[in-house]
């Protein structure tokens, strides 16, 4: 057993020959101590300076230890402070009352006085545990929670990846179908990719992506608006509550976006710069429709595109 490490005690005791007989076996342990002299004043020092222990009196004018314990352990800030009662004589019903209320333990006074230092010792072992294990599941959880985020992310560009939309598709048409809403889905493709890579590189394809990723992005200007990545050179935004007129101003906009970037594309059969093509889908799912028809029918959209002459979008 490990040698526990310097704790605030806070003594409460209203007999000032007890309570200095306890502060001298406090300090004679190596903590530091506190006295409170009676059960207000407890309360008062315990709620500015949270102990790791309290060496509670029974006995007291006005409110008693035990009404003092049960007011400090309804809050949570207590639940790992041990309380150990001081009392007077081992009556077993006040006992009974003082672990209800929250107590850890209890002590006779003037009991020897190896008895209290094995208490004290033990409670604060114990609750010293209690904390390192609360501490490490904590960081745990934490990093269950970042590589929970980092499994939704797409690696390249930093959006989210197929993951991702297929949760938030999901997630967004049972909204839509409750609300009874529209929900748009836009299908987004790099026109002549392949050429892309095979004229600058694949590289430079890497970095063409991040930067097509990025600009839809900041097309996304409703917070239930998103785009992600759904494979390759391909992009998928699921716009909520939105009808195809909406759909296809906001596929316009990010249409316009990559534009105005002037990727330059020589293997392209467009133009000499970067170009998008897309199609949209959008329904009110209520009817028969499901989800992976909704994203043909966006797939369908999208062929019509690419085969009207790239660099647009079909409904
Ligand atoms: P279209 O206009 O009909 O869409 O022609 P395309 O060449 O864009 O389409 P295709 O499906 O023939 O080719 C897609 C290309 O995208 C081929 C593939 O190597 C490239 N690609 C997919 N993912 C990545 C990636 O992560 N990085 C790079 N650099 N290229 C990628
Ligand atoms: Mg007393
Ligand atoms: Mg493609
Ligand atoms: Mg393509
Ligand atoms: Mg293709």
């Amino acid at each position: 057993m490990e040698e526990p490490r310097q704790s605030k005690i806070l003594i409460v005791e209203d007999e000032q020959t007890n309570a200095l007989i306890t502060r001298r076996l406090v300090k004679n342990l190596g903590h530091i101590d506190q006295v409170a002299t009676n059960g207000y004043e407890a309360i008062g020092m315990a709620t500015a300076e949270l102990p790791d222990l309290i060496l509670m009196d029974i006995m007291m004018p006005d409110i008693d230890g035990i009404e003092v314990t049960r007011q400090l352990k309804r809050r949570p800030e207590f639940f790992n402070v041990p309380v150990i009662m001081v009392t007077g004589a081992s009556d077993a019903k006040l006992l009974k009352e003082a672990f209800d209320a929250g107590a850890t333990d209890y002590v006779t006074k003037g009991s020897n006085p190896i008895e209290l230092t094995t208490r004290l010792n033990s409670a604060l072992q114990l609750k010293y545990e209690v904390e390192q294990r609360m501490l490490r599941e904590s960081q745990l959880e934490e990093a269950i929670n970042r590589l929970e985020q980092l499994s939704l992310l797409d690696q390249l560009t930093g959006i989210g990846n197929r993951r991702y939309f297929d949760d938030l598709y999901d997630r967004q048409w049972r909204a839509a179908k409750r609300k009874h809403c529209s929900i748009a889905v836009v299908m987004l493709d790099v026109d002549d990719f392949k050429r892309y890579n095979d004229t600058l590189g694949h590289p430079a394809g890497d970095e063409c992506l991040k930067k097509v990723a990025n600009a839809l992005n900041k097309e996304m200007r409703r917070p239930s608006d998103s785009v992600s990545r759904y494979g390759g050179e391909e992009f998928v935004a699921i716009l909520f509550d939105t009808d195809a007129r909406g759909a296809l101003e906001v596929a316009e906009r990010m249409r316009k976006a990559i534009h105005k970037m002037k990727l330059h594309h020589p293997g392209s059969r467009v133009c000499d710069f970067v170009t998008l093509s897309g199609g949209i889908a959008c329904v009110i799912p209520d009817g028969d429709l499901t989800q992976k028809q909704l994203l043909e029918s966006a797939d369908k959209a999208l062929y019509q595109a690419k085969e009207n002459g790239r660099d647009r979008f079909s409904v």
